[in-house]
């Protein structure tokens, strides 16, 4: 590895030590006899201060050829300075310049200059140099690595399921299709089918971070055509409320990640993060129904889906009464899944939840049938046919314990967590019904 010092380790007490600092050129600043490189290393910024008598002539023509983000490497000395970054400054004994970087840039990564997020995702990695952007990823795996510490510790295992599949398990019209030799297959909406086959195995809980493609037409903020989720599936539950355990701690790891791993992050990103009020409310949809009607005077007909006008007004009514987290359970079992478990008490309502964030679904989950014949009669009642699930339906046959699980959305939960006005910010390369480069 090349020989470097990060310029978060730099400090005035290393006054008059050499150093050897690498990065992109941020900024140029030159003043005839006294130019400044802006020095950016993915870590901070460092000033190198070139005072055209006191630095030899060689690196003071390089300061004056080199382009704004190219990659340097600069050794010199270390001096304080109380108006520089960090307090100190480097006064350079040579500048090599590793790679030029072309004129002009597609984008400012300084972010002086706006540019509006197509322009910006045409030129991601450029993009992927602001400190605002770069947060959001930081963010992002701060997150994860939170949510799979805790279901670790919940007894979860990781695992992998098929991202070629030969059937639906979210409905029909969402899938890509994808040539298989001489076969039709499709990219994966979800792990469904084989998260709930593992259930009949012994491997009593597992996650898997997953990917669901999703062939929507979809044009909005909030959705992408290449989704990432945390899929989990347990068994030997009593109900959904087992589940909805889980997502609620799943959910407040994660928040709590965010907030104690990447203060800084969030100041750059100008976002303060509150401990989540707990424990989430589990609201029943019927009871939302009335809720929306009496307190915004919304009419949603029972037995409909929540749209985004409802759920928007169920955020207001919870923000209202302080919470942002809240599920939504008890939905009516025709708009949900055909794997999918009844309620006991009431058959056309099922043991459904979605968690919702800020008026906004980020969670999907249930209890899920586990008697071969209702799970035929309802694959059959939603017009799917039987044989197109034989595996799946033969997990069913051998003995299979009451199980359930969720589809946690990555994407939408960071949106969200880090107030972002579209999801498109919290994927490297988003992908949606008009963006397949790069
Ligand atoms: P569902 O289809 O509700 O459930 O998806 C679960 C969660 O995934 C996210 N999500 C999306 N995010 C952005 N763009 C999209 N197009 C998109 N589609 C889904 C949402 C959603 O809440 N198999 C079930 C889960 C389960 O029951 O285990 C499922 O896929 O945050």
């Amino acid at each position: 590895m090349m020989d470097r010092t990060y310029s978060d380790s730099l400090t005035p007490e290393m006054e008059g030590t050499t150093v050897t600092i690498a990065g992109w050129v941020h900024e140029i600043r030159g003043l005839g006899k006294l130019r400044f490189l802006l020095i950016r290393d993915g870590r901070g910024i460092v000033q190198v201060t070139l005072p055209k008598k006191f630095v030899s002539e060689e690196t003071f023509a390089a300061s004056k050829e080199v382009s704004k983000e190219s990659v340097v490497r600069v050794r010199g000395t270390v001096q304080r300075e109380d108006r520089a970054p960090n307090g100190i400054e480097i006064l350079p004994e040579n500048i090599e310049v590793i790679s030029l970087a072309v004129t002009p840039l597609p984008l400012d990564p300084t972010g002086k200059v706006n540019a509006n997020l197509d322009t910006r995702l045409d030129h991601r990695v450029i993009d992927l140099r602001r400190a605002p952007v770069a947060a959001i990823f930081k963010a992002r795996a701060a997150a994860l690595k939170a949510g799979r510490e805790y279901l670790e510790e919940q007894g979860f295992s990781a695992i992998k399921t098929p991202r070629i599949i030969s059937t639906a398990s979210e409905g029909g019209t969402e899938l890509f299709p994808l040539a298989y030799f001489d076969r039709e297959a499709f990219l994966a909406q979800s792990p469904q089918l084989y998260k709930q086959m593992l259930m009949a195995t012994g491997l009593d809980r597992v996650y898997e971070l997953a990917t669901y493609f999703r062939a929507e037409e979809h044009d909005t903020v909030s959705h992408l055509n290449e989704v990432s989720a945390i899929d989990c599936e347990m068994s030997f539950i009593d109900s959904e409320s087992d589940v909805m355990d889980i997502v609620e701690g799943l959910t407040i790891s994660m928040i709590e990640g965010v907030r104690k791993n990447c203060q800084p992050q969030l100041e750059t990103l100008g976002v303060e993060i509150e401990k989540p009020k707990t424990p989430f409310p589990r609201l029943e949809y019927r009871d939302v129904i009335d809720m929306l009607l009496s307190e915004e005077e919304l009419k949603v007909p029972f037995g409909e889906d929540m749209n985004t006008e409802a759920e928007k007004a169920l955020g207001r009514i919870m923000q209202r009464r302080g919470y942002k987290h809240y599920f939504i359970t008890k939905y009516p079992l025709e708009i949900k899944p055909f794997y999918t478990m009844p309620d006991s008490g009431d058959p056309t309502l099922s043991n459904s939840f979605d968690l919702e964030f800020m008026g906004r679904e980020i969670v999907s989950g249930s209890q899920r049938i586990h008697d071969h014949a209702l799970l035929t009669e309802r694959i059959v009642s939603k017009d799917l046919d039987p044989d197109g699930f034989g595996a799946y339906l033969e997990a069913f046959r051998y003995g299979i314990p009451p199980h359930g699980g969720f589809g946690m959305g990555i994407e939408r939960f960071l949106m969200l967590l880090l107030n972002l006005p579209n999801i498109r910010e919290t994927v490297l390369f988003p992908r949606d019904r008009h963006r397949l480069e790069p």
